[in-house]
């Protein structure tokens, strides 16, 4: 942890640290399926060289490196005792397409960098601690997030093997492809009764900390999400001769349906987004007889989500029968909404307090979900934010954080760690 005093910021120490994760993340941006971007999606040839290389990190820090059934990148530090439960650290390893390159990777880099420091000092903790670099937490690929969080929190379901990606090919074939046998994903679950927590690290992916001047925050809770596959069906017809009183453009009940999604959002304080969109047949002189369009909708609880989604669904449906459309609907994905575990979390509190000085650290509720979500299934868990430059954007290329920030991230990560295990010992937290 840094040794100056709070004013003066990070110690050399803890900005050298800082510069390698982030030089660390740098190295992962380069192994893309993108010419000029960042895409890294599950069981890629991307994924295998990502944690291939994250594997030689975790065991220069001393761990040993290995992967899970899931694909997860998996590194192991030993307790004091053998057999001591474990404290699970980490965040994901893929990416959505074009993305930033600190979203979910730095959360991993910070997690290695905190048990290099261990390892360095030989410290030994009465929990041992497991460093995960999930695979699939975007659910770009096959369209259900969180596959590699929820195979370690014991929640894996068989049937999403026959999931299918955009080229057909299904779960089960990737990972069979990827040299992961698909009925042993399951295999990658962790007995609760052998586990401390979850810490995770991770930018905001927000404004918040930003407009507040705040380096580091502390995570209250995670939005509950859906996410759902949405249609409109009506005529395909040519553009000219159909009059415009006779059509039934599918797209412009999709439309209707997005512009109803925005309202819905603001006037029920949840988030909504239409982020895919595909018009079929899809050609500049045929009214469109078939659009395609995903519906990811977010609320601080569950109940709010829902509400949310019927008065949406109510909507589409309202535009349906006006324009003679069908409208169909097939939910994709369901997180519930989760807050973070007291003691965690003011383990998590008062390490932001002894690294930046603040009396009370800024608590801000993630509308983006985490991998956490999914191991909260498993054990409690507590998540740091690291401020997000750039107006807080993420999910996108311009995604910036301070060096800085990143070293009081790594120093506050250790600090909760610590405490956690001065506080706990070897006590299960639940
Ligand atoms: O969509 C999310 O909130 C996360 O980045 N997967
Ligand atoms: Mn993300
Ligand atoms: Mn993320």
């Amino acid at each position: 942890m840094s040794r100056r005093s709070r004013a003066q910021g990070p110690s050399e120490a803890a900005l050298a640290d800082a510069r390698e994760a982030l030089r660390r993340c740098d190295v992962l941006a380069g192994i893309s399926s993108m010419e000029d971007g960042i895409e890294r999606v599950y069981l890629s040839a991307e994924h295998a060289r990502a944690n291939a290389q994250v594997a030689t990190w975790i065991e220069a820090a001393g761990m040993r490196a290995w992967e899970d059934s899931a694909g997860n990148a998996r590194g192991s530090y030993p307790g004091a005792t053998a057999n001591a439960p474990v404290l699970l650290l980490g965040s994901h390893l893929d990416t959505v397409p074009d993305a930033g390159r600190y979203d979910g990777i730095l959360g991993v880099m910070i997690a290695i960098a905190v048990v290099s420091r261990l390892g360095e000092h030989g410290v030994r903790l009465p929990f041992g601690i497991e460093v995960l670099g999930f695979a699939d937490e975007e659910g770009v690929r096959f369209g259900r997030t969180l596959l590699g969080s929820c195979a370690v929190a014991g929640t894996w379901e068989d049937g999403w093997l026959d999931l299918e990606d955009d080229d057909g090919t299904t779960l089960r074939e990737a990972l069979a492809a990827f040299g992961l046998d698909p009925d042993a994903v399951a295999d990658a679950a962790l007995d609760p009764a052998s586990v401390v927590g979850y810490l995770e690290a991770h930018i905001e992916q927000g404004p918040l900390l930003l407009d507040a001047d705040r380096p580091l925050g502390v995570v209250s809770g995670i939005m509950g999400a859906k996410r759902f596959d949405l249609a409109m069906d009506g005529q395909a017809g040519h553009a000219g001769g159909v009059p415009m009183l006779h059509r039934r453009d599918a797209l412009l009940g999709a439309a209707e349906t997005a512009l109803a999604v925005e309202q819905v959002a603001l006037t029920e304080g949840v988030v909504g987004t239409v982020g895919e969109m595909r018009v079929l047949p899809g050609a500049a002189n045929v009214i469109p007889g078939r659009a395609e369009f995903s519906l990811d909708v977010r609320a601080a609880s569950d109940a709010q989500r829902d509400r949310a989604y019927e008065l949406i669904r109510a909507q589409a449906v309202e535009a349906a029968g006006r324009r003679r459309l069908q409208f169909t609907e097939n939910l994709r994905h369901v997180a519930r909404a989760t807050s973070s575990e007291r003691r965690l979390s003011e383990a998590v509190e008062a390490a932001i307090t002894a690294v930046t000085g603040e009396r009370e650290p800024m608590e801000v509720q993630s509308k983006a979900g985490h991998d956490a979500m999914a191991i909260a299934s498993l054990t409690p868990y507590a998540m740091l934010f690291i401020r997000n430059g750039n107006g807080g954007i993420s999910h996108h290329p311009d995604e910036s954080v301070e060096l800085e920030d990143v070293a009081l991230a790594i120093d506050a990560f250790e600090a909760a760690i610590l405490s956690i295990a001065h506080r706990f010992g070897a006590a299960t937290v639940a």
